[in-house]
């Protein structure tokens, strides 16, 4: 099953430029800045920690990508590994930082350049999410969505949506659905992190903004301090759920492995993605999650390869790529199962 789901080419809708850091990219970054600290140790978790130290150690990552050429770098280097672990398509999502070294459009244009000039090298497609950090304020939010659009016409096939994300315990998503509307009119789509900790009301609001992919949406029933009406919002909505197996159970969201709400998605047939969020900091490969959730939920080849199939309708890319993603996935099936039909 390992080496079925090394082979499987992935899709992957849900990483964060900075918590997918490796520890080689994060030494080769210490050692162009020339710095010397063990920080780096208390990057990935070991163990299961709280949600709020998972936010914490994001800045161990973000001090060591602050100019563009270390954003440059370190795009790069996490290309490569997600294209060395078998992703064919993936959007990458990180918050463009401004300080004295670089502004937030030369932030976004770091990404671009280092998509640009590996695309020659490497299989992967790649796109860029832009996010938006909910602790913030909303002009900081909005100074984001200024240089994504103006970024976005330049690179039309690269930046296609806003992320929402960050600390859940901070902000509040009701204060930035004007400025989450704007970039939505500039033609980008959005995918908004929802329910990681349990709050029915925010969580209704959210599905009525009706973004165009969820992220998490942990706490969402009866089962786990949410409930039916929410349950069957949720469902009715349809909206596409990226789902991070190891990343919940890492910071306790979820008790484990078994009881991640995967199952209940899909059994539901709700549309779904598998995902790795950070996996600097989770310490687990797309392959990983495809195996772990295998090996979870009792799953075959034939419904893995489904999965990563059905991703394809769930991605922000053009009908195009969409159209090739689909015949390299289809070429895969013919190859690895001729029982299927
Ligand atoms: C919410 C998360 C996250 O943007 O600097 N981030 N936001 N939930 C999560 N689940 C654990 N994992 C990462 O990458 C790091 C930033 O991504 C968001 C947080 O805002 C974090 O600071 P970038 O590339």
């Amino acid at each position: 099953m390992e080496t079925f789901c090394k082979n499987l080419p992935k899709i992957e809708l849900h990483a964060h430029l900075n918590g997918s850091l490796s520890e080689s990219t994060l030494k080769q970054l210490q050692r162009i800045k020339n710095v010397d600290n063990d920080d780096i140790s208390n990057f990935k978790f070991d163990h299961s920690k709280s949600t709020s130290e998972c936010f914490a150690v994001f800045k161990i990552a973000q001090a060591l990508t602050d100019t563009p050429d270390a954003v440059k770098l370190a795009t790069s280097l996490t290309l490569q590994e997600f294209n060395d672990d078998g992703v064919l398509y993936m959007e990458l999502r990180s918050t463009p930082r401004r300080n004295p070294k670089m502004t937030k459009v030369q932030y976004i244009q770091s990404m671009v350049d280092a998509i640009i000039d590996t695309s020659n090298l490497i299989e992967m497609k790649t796109c860029v999410l832009t996010s938006i950090d909910r602790r913030n304020t909303v002009e900081e939010a909005e100074e984001t969505i200024i240089a994504t659009i103006e970024m976005a016409k330049k690179y039309p096939h690269i930046i296609v949506g806003i992320d929402f994300s960050g600390d859940p315990h901070i902000g509040i998503f009701g204060d930035f659905t004007k400025i989450l509307d704007t970039s939505r009119c500039a033609g980008l789509k959005v995918t908004v992190h929802a329910a990681e900790i349990p709050n029915e009301k925010e969580t209704l609001e959210i599905l009525e903004w009706k973004p165009d992919r969820l992220g998490h949406v942990t706490y969402n029933s009866e089962r786990n301090a949410g409930s039916k009406h929410l349950w069957n919002a949720i469902l009715k909505s349809q909206i596409p759920i990226e789902l991070c197996l190891t990343s919940n159970v890492k910071c306790g969201t979820v008790k484990s492995y078994a009881d991640h709400h995967f199952k209940q998605f899909f059994e539901a047939k709700h549309p779904i993605s598998l995902a790795t969020d950070d996996k600097g900091v989770f310490g687990s490969t797309l392959s990983e999650e495809y195996d772990i959730c295998a090996k979870t939920f009792d799953l075959s080849e034939e419904q893995l390869w489904n999965i990563s199939y059905n991703a394809i309708s769930q991605i922000f890319a053009n009908d195009d790529i969409k159209q090739n993603l689909s015949s390299k996935l289809i070429e895969f099936k013919n190859n690895n199962f001729k029982s299927m039909t």
